[in-house]
This record gives C-alpha cells, sequence and structure tokens, in this order.
C-alpha cells in the first residue's frame, strides 16, 4: 500500500537513443525512486554527441510549447519541472514559459553546456549566454565545474580550495535556493561533489573516490537522484550523498568491467540500490 504523495516530474531533456544520457537515465532513475516522469523531449538524437560521429538528429523546439499548452488545458499539475540538455536558444523562452506556469514546483535546472572547460559541439555561445535566465527562474542548479564557470564568469580552474569553492557556491546562491556543484577537484586532492541551501543556511561537500576514467550521463544520474531525493523529502546533504553514492556506484561498475566510457554508465544492474531507499550519510561539513 503507497499512501505518501504521488511525485510527478516533468522532464524536459533531449533523448538520446544510444550512450546513456538524459531522459535515457532520468526516466528509470526516477521511476526507481516512485516518481513520475514526464519526459518533454527537447531532441532526439541517435547517440550523444561526446565521440560520437554521423549523429541523426531531430530538434523538437516546436514541441515544447505545444505540449505545454495541452497540459495546462488538461489540467495536469507537475511537483517538479526539470530541464537539461538544450537544442536552441529558443527552447530557453520555452523553458521559461514551463516554469512560469508551474510556479509552485520544484523548478530544477541542471544547465547543462559542456564539460572538462569547454562547451558541448551543439553549445552555441548564445544558448551558453542564455542559460543564465534559466538560473534566475530555479529553485535548484546542479552545474559541473565548467558550467558553474561559466555561469559565474570565472575561468575554468585546475582546482579550488574550499574557501574559494564556498565564494562560488555562495555567488550562485545569491540567485537560486539551492546550489550544487559537481566534480570539484578540491586543493587537498579530493574531487567532491559540493552543495548550498540558502534558506537552511550551510555548505556541504560528499567525496568521491578516484576513478581515472570519465563518462557521459553521469551528470544526469547525478541530478536526477537529487531532484528525486529533494522531491521525497531528503535534506541537501542526505539528497547529495544518495545522488553521490548512486553514480559512484555506477561509475565503478563501469569501471571494473573496462566498458568503453562513450556507451555511458552500467547503471541498471543498481537501480535496486534506489529502490531500496537507503539513506546514505558520508555528507560532510564544506
Ligand atoms: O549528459 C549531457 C548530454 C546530454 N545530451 C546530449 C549530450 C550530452 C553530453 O555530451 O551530448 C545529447
Amino acid at each position: 500500500m503507497i499512501n505518501r504523495k504521488q511525485m510527478r516530474v516533468a522532464a524536459i531533456h533531449d533523448l538520446s537513443g544510444f550512450g546513456r544520457c538524459s531522459l535515457a537515465v532520468i526516466m528509470p532513475v526516477l521511476s526507481a525512486m516512485g516518481i513520475q516522469c514526464c519526459p518533454v523531449p527537447t531532441a532526439v538524437l541517435s547517440t550523444h554527441t561526446g565521440g560520437f560521429e554521423d549523429i541523426a538528429i531531430k530538434d523538437l523546439t516546436d514541441y515544447i510549447a505545444p505540449a505545454l499548452a495541452q497540459y495546462k488545458k488538461l489540467g495536469i499539475g507537475f511537483d517538479s519541472v526539470y530541464s537539461g540538455f538544450l537544442a536552441s536558444a529558443e527552447q530557453i523562452d520555452h523553458c521559461l514559459e514551463f516554469f512560469s506556469a508551474y510556479k509552485d514546483s520544484l523548478k530544477v535546472v541542471d544547465p547543462v553546456m559542456g564539460d572538462h572547460g569547454k562547451p558541448y559541439r551543439t553549445y552555441t555561445p548564445e544558448l551558453c549566454k542564455r542559460m543564465g535566465e534559466l538560473v534566475n527562474v530555479a529553485d535548484v542548479i546542479t552545474p559541473n565545474l565548467t558550467e558553474a564557470a561559466i555561469l559565474l564568469g570565472e575561468k575554468y580552474p585546475p582546482q579550488l580550495t574550499a574557501a574559494e569553492v564556498r565564494s562560488w557556491l555562495a555567488r550562485l546562491c545569491e540567485r537560486v535556493k539551492v546550489a550544487v556543484i559537481t566534480g570539484v577537484p578540491l586543493a587537498e586532492g579530493v574531487i567532491a561533489n559540493v552543495g548550498c541551501d540558502r534558506e537552511k543556511g550551510g555548505f556541504w561537500r560528499v567525496d568521491c573516490d578516484y576513478v581515472p576514467a570519465s563518462y557521459p550521463g553521469t551528470g544526469d544520474i547525478f541530478a536526477s537522484v537529487l531532484t528525486g531525493g529533494l522531491l521525497s523529502g531528503d535534506s541537501l546533504p542526505i539528497a547529495m550523498d544518495r545522488a553521490t553514492m548512486f553514480t559512484q556506484i555506477a561509475i565503478k561498475n563501469t569501471y571494473s568491467y573496462g566498458l568503453e566510457p562513450r556507451n555511458g554508465v552500467l547503471f541498471e544492474p543498481s537501480l535496486g540500490w534506489l529502490i531500496s531507499g537507503n539513506a546514505p550519510c558520508g555528507f560532510k561539513k564544506l
């Protein structure tokens, strides 16, 4: 018997057929957490754009507004609107319309723009510039270090001290309630996911075990587990911990089998861990 409120998320991301990123991971993750995920695809791609050629792409810029119009007409509510990879600068306007139609929802913006200090190949300077408009209406943002640097107009740093990270988070939290930056190389030689909750106060970190490989889609797995956790009542550090732990299980599994990085991470065998609802406690104050 399920007696807690059934949460529903509108997930505005691309659908990449191969390579385990965006909706292909967000939908199973949210389902495993007992949350209904309603996909609003921004584009359909045969594969993600990291390391594949001859990609078939269908831009769905014209799809989002009519989909929103129908949901409004039907009176369909969303507990969260969660945006990610966008296919055009125009889609910023459509996301803004979605967020303003669901003002009371948890507005999560994963400001997907790039990684390892570089923008993704489909991301134009205009799209990167306009991503700041989405951040300004968000409650929660989940940039990686590259995206945080772009949002703050900073150079991509090789590493940051804890004091510098707190300052980056505080500056992001002037614009949103909760900011989480993923994959931050701290000066002490540890990579951590770090976060700040403006209303509840506090800077948090969850340290990651170093794995010498990089996989696409891990930011989407992290942000979707974080969103699912916050919607289910997790505190920020617990949600960050749950998201870090699940992402790390998938990364280590993939690495242990020596699988090709561009195929994404082997997360399917570990969905049972998410379903179990285990709450880890490996977070620390930053
Ligand atoms: O996970 C980010 C992402 C989402 N969607 C597409 C991508 C990428 C990163 O490469 O190419 C299509």
